[in-house]
C-alpha cells in the first residue's frame, strides 16, 4: 500500500486530503506540533481522527522533521502545514517566513538526503501573484503583497529550484481560495456563515467586515484536494494553477450565505458606512469596520486552470453558490 505523510494534517486541507488518500487504500500519516488545545476536531469532524498515523512534527524544528522523514521515506509528502493567515502575516513576519518559506528549505534537503524518491507537493497560493488582475495562469509574474505571499514566492521558487537542479519530482500547486464546513473560522466565509447562523438562531450581533470589494476565486476544499493528488501521479512534477476562474466579491458572498438562510439583505450606506439589513426582520446583518482592512489589499484573484484541466483532468464539481449553502447550512445545523 502506498504511504503518504501530511504535514498540516490537522487543518482543513489536511482533514480533506488525509480522507482522500484513506479511500484511495494509502497510510496516512501525519505531522502535528504539540499546542496547548486539542487539535483532531476535523479529522473527527470526518470520522478518520483513528485511522491515520500521527507523528510530532514541528515545521520550525528541524530534527523532528528529519525524524519522520527518515524514519517513514514515504511514497508521497504533502506539505500544507503554513501559517496561513494572510492578515495575521503583517503581525508575525518572521514566524511566517520560517515556517512558509525556511522549512520549505529544510524539507526539500531532508528529502535529497535522505529519501529523493518521494514525490513532494508544495502547497503554493494565488497570494503570490499579488494585484496582477485578469485571469491568472502559471506564467504570471509574482509580485505578492503580504508577508504572507512573499514567504511562498520563496518555497515556491525553492520547489521548482530543486527540481531543475536534482531531479526529484517535486510539484507546487497554485492554489486560489478553497473553503469548506471545515475553514478556519478567522476565515472570511467562514465568518460571515458562521456569525449569519448565528443571528438566524437569535444570538450575535452583525457580522464585523473589512474590505467587501474583494474579489475571491472560491472553491470547496474537498475538490481542490483532488487536484494535490493528481499532480503527483504524472510521471514529473510541475506548477498547477488550481482555480474555479470565478471571482466574486466578499459582499456577494456573504449574500449568497445570508440567502441560504433565509435573510433578505438590504444594502444601507456605502463605504466604511455601508451595512446590510434583512428586509424581512430589520436585522443587522453585516456592517463594515475600518480596522479589520488590510495594510495592502488584493483587489481580485481569479485564476485560470487551463493546464490543470488538460495535465490533470481536474475540474472543480462545486460553484459559488452550492458552497455558501453547504457552508451556511453547516454552520446552521451546528447550532440547532
Ligand atoms: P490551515 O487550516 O490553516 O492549516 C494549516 C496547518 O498547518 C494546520 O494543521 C497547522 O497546525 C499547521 N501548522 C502551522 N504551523 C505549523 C508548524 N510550525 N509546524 C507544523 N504544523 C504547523 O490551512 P489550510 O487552509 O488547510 O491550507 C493548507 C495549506 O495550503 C497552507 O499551506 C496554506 O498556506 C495553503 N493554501 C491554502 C489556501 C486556502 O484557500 N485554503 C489557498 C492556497 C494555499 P495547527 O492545527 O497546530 O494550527
Ligand atoms: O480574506 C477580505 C480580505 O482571510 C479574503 C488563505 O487561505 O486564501 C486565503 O487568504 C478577502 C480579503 O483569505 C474580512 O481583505 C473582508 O481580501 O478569507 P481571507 P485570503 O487572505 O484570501 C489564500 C489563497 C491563501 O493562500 C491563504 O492561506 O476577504 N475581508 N473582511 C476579510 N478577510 C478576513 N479574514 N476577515 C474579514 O473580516
Amino acid at each position: 500500500m502506498p504511504t503518504a505523510f501530511i504535514t498540516g494534517i490537522t487543518g482543513q486541507d489536511g482533514a480533506y486530503l488525509a480522507r482522500f488518500l484513506l479511500a484511495r487504500g494509502y497510510v496516512v500519516h501525519g505531522g502535528m506540533r504539540r499546542v496547548s488545545q486539542p487539535r483532531l476536531a476535523r479529522l473527527e469532524r470526518l470520522g478518520i481522527a483513528d485511522r491515520v498515523h500521527l507523528h510530532e512534527c514541528d515545521l520550525l524544528d528541524l530534527a523532528s522533521i528529519q525524524r519522520v522523514l527518515r524514519d517513514l521515506r514515504p511514497d508521497e509528502l504533502y506539505n500544507l502545514a503554513a501559517q496561513s493567515h494572510v492578515a495575521t502575516s503583517w503581525e508575525v513576519p518572521s514566524l511566517t517566513a520560517r515556517v512558509n518559506a525556511l522549512a520549505v528549505g529544510d524539507i526539500l534537503e531532508t528529502l535529497r538526503l535522505f529519501s529523493p524518491e518521494t514525490r513532494f507537493y508544495q502547497a503554493s497560493t494565488s497570494e503570490m501573484f499579488g494585484n496582477a488582475g485578469g485571469a491568472l495562469d502559471e506564467s504570471a509574474p509574482l509580485r505578492p503583497r503580504s508577508p504572507y505571499g512573499a514567504a511562498k514566492a520563496h518555497a515556491h521558487h525553492l520547489t521548482v529550484n530543486y527540481r531543475e537542479s536534482w531531479g526529484m519530482h517535486l510539484s507546487s500547486g497554485i492554489l486560489f481560495n478553497h473553503e469548506s464546513p471545515l475553514r478556519g473560522e478567522e476565515f472570511v466565509t467562514r465568518k460571515i456563515t458562521r456569525g449569519l447562523a448565528r443571528i438566524a438562531h437569535g444570538a450575535g450581533g452583525p457580522v464585523l467586515l473589512g474590505n467587501l470589494d474583494a474579489r475571491r476565486d472560491w472553491g470547496f476544499a474537498g475538490d481542490h484536494v483532488a487536484a494535490m493528488w493528481q499532480m503527483l501521479q504524472r510521471d514529473r512534477g510541475g506548477d498547477y494553477v488550481v482555480a474555479t476562474g470565478v471571482a466574486t466579491s466578499v459582499r456577494d458572498f456573504a449574500r449568497l450565505a445570508a440567502g441560504a438562510l433565509g435573510f433578505t439583505p438590504e444594502t444601507l450606506g456605502e463605504g466604511l458606512d455601508e451595512t446590510a439589513v434583512d428586509r424581512k426582520t430589520g436585522r443587522c446583518l453585516w456592517r463594515v469596520t475600518p480596522g479589520l482592512f488590510r495594510p495592502a489589499e488584493i483587489d481580485r484573484l481569479c485564476g485560470d486552470a487551463a493546464r490543470a484541466r488538460r495535465d490533470l483532468g481536474w475540474t472543480p464539481a462545486t460553484g459559488i453558490e452550492a458552497l455558501a449553502d453547504m457552508m451556511a447550512r453547516a454552520d446552521h445545523d451546528a447550532l440547532a
